[in-house]
C-alpha cells in the first residue's frame, strides 16, 4: 500500500476474509488506504490489543473489526483505542450468525461498537467511508455522487418494472 492507511480493518481468522474483502473493496473503490490483518480476542488476545492500541499513532482514523461465533472481537478493539470501531459480525457454523450479532452489537455503555449486519461487509465499508467524509469535502461529494448513482439504477429498475409487468421483467433478468 503506497499512502498511509487511514482505516484499520482486523479480523479474528483468515476464514473470515471473504466478508472482510467486501469492506476493502468498498475503501478501494473511494481511494482510502487501509491496513488489514487478523488477531484474536480469544486466541490471539495480546495481538489484538496492541493493534487497537497503536492504531492512532499509525495514523488510522476508523477501525473496523469482527469476527464470529462468541464474536468479541471488536469490543475488545474498542475498549483499546479511542477510535470509533465498526462491528462486522461473521456468520460462522451455528445459530446463523445471531451469536456473532449480539456478541458485537450488545457493548456496555460507554463503549460503542457501530454494528453493521451479519456478514455486510459492503455496509462496513460504506460507513467508514461515511464517517471519514465527515472531514473531507473530496469524500463527501464521492458519497454523494455513490448514492445518487444508485438511486438512479432503483429509478430506472422500478421504471422498467411498471412498464414490462413482472413476468416480462422477470424473463428478462
Ligand atoms: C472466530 O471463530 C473467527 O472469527 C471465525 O469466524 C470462527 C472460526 O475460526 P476458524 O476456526 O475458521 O479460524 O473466532
Amino acid at each position: 500500500m503506497l499512502n498511509k492507511a487511514i482505516v484499520g480493518i482486523i479480523l479474528g481468522s483468515d476464514s473470515d476474509l471473504p466478508v472482510f474483502a467486501e469492506a476493502a473493496e468498498v475503501l478501494e473503490q473511494f481511494g482510502i488506504p487501509y491496513d488489514i490483518t487478523v488477531g484474536s480476542a480469544h486466541r490471539s488476545p495480546e495481538r489484538a490489543m496492541k493493534y487497537a492500541s497503536g492504531a492512532v499513532e499509525r495514523g488510522i482514523k476508523v477501525l473496523i473489526a469482527g469476527a464470529g461465533g462468541a464474536a468479541h472481537l471488536a469490543g475488545v478493539i474498542a475498549a483499546h483505542t479511542p477510535l470509533p470501531v465498526i462491528g462486522l459480525p461473521v456468520k460462522a457454523k451455528s445459530l446463523d450468525g445471531l451469536d456473532s450479532l449480539l456478541s458485537t452489537v450488545q457493548m456496555p455503555p460507554g463503549i460503542p461498537v457501530a454494528t453493521v449486519g451479519i456478514n455486510a461487509g459492503k455496509n462496513a465499508g460504506l460507513l467508514a467511508v461515511q464517517i471519514l467524509a465527515t472531514g473531507n469535502d473530496v469524500l463527501q461529494e464521492k458519497f454523494v455522487a455513490y448514492k445518487t448513482k444508485m438511486a438512479a439504477e432503483i429509478e430506472s429498475k422500478g421504471n422498467k418494472l411498471s412498464e414490462l409487468g413482472y413476468k416480462k421483467y422477470l424473463e428478462q433478468k
